[in-house]
């Protein structure tokens, strides 16, 4: 298993020139690689990424999220069906050229909208057929996209994995699996490993992040269980930290954070990967 860092605590838009030291702290912090938000970054910083992380001999995966205003995979309306799949495959793209072979991300439905009420079978429908879609453009490329089931407070579409893997199975197409992530599981799954045990075939990204979004090991949504299931499915791909604190406006209203999580916002990175790496050791 390889030991992965989401950027998303410092910042939503890598920059090739300006972050090249968040990178160099990551790679000293003893991480395998990076995860970055590729939907929002243009073509010729994903490929200065791409060579950059080759360079420091950093790995990499990707990360989209949809904003429902503007593009939204289970859409009644086909133009934001079919800006959706345009911000896919763009982020596809992306995913390729940083040097990476998995997109992840809720890529379900367009995040920040509700109906109300729980999945239709019509949204659920489009989404399918959206995810089909996107799944075959990066078949071609070479990528896999790990779907992601999260919590009610932040998508009605899929919140568990027995969702996800019900969703994907109907996609049907053998890149497109499941991002199993503990904070959400911890507020959707009713058992956390045998939720995990139950989609193992379908997990090809995995987000560690603690039940309050900071330092992982600090609570309770990361136990040993989590490692001793992974190890028991013989799960081969990375094992993210997704953390979050007060850095990035964008992410603190639609991800309610409203104070910080560790006493330095690195911490959830430097102490998060000896806290794993004592698990995977
Ligand atoms: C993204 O990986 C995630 O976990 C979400 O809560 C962010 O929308
Ligand atoms: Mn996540």
């Amino acid at each position: 298993m390889k030991v992965g860092m989401n950027l998303l605590l410092w910042t939503d838009k890598p920059d090739p020139s300006k972050h090249l030291h968040l990178l160099q702290d990551i790679k000293k912090w003893g991480f395998d690689g990076v995860e970055l938000a590729v939907d929002n970054m243009d073509a010729a910083d994903a490929k200065a990424f791409g060579l950059i992380l080759k360079e420091l001999g950093l790995g990499s995966t990707g990360i989209a999220a949809l904003d429902a205003a503007v593009a939204d995979p289970s859409s009644s309306d086909e133009a934001l069906r079919g800006q959706a799949l345009e911000i896919l495959r763009h982020a596809i793209r992306n995913t390729q050229w940083i040097g990476a072979e998995v997109l992840c991300g809720p890529l379900f439905q367009g995040l920040g909208r509700f109906s109300g009420q729980g999945p239709q079978p019509e949204e659920w429908g489009y989404a399918v057929e959206t995810l089909r879609a996107a799944g075959e453009y990066a078949a071609e490329l070479g990528i896999k996209l790990a779907l992601e089931p999260i919590n009610r407070f932040e998508m009605y579409l899929a919140n568990t994995l027995e969702d996800g893997a019900r969703f994907v199975e109907e996609v049907g197409l053998s890149n497109v699996g499941l991002l199993a992530d503990t904070h959400h599981g911890n507020i959707e799954e009713l058992n956390v490993p045998k939720a995990w045990r139950r989609a193992a075939k379908h997990i090809v990204h995995v987000h560690i992040s603690e039940n309050n979004r900071g330092v992982p090991g600090s609570g309770h949504a990361v136990p040993k269980e989590i490692f001793d299931v992974l190890h028991d499915i013989g799960y081969d791909g990375w094992l993210t930290i997704e953390a979050f604190g007060q850095l990035v406006p964008g992410l603190i209203s639609r991800l309610h954070l409203w104070r910080d999580y560790a006493e330095h916002p690195d911490d959830a990175a430097r102490l998060g990967v000896q806290y794993i790496r004592s698990h995977l050791a």
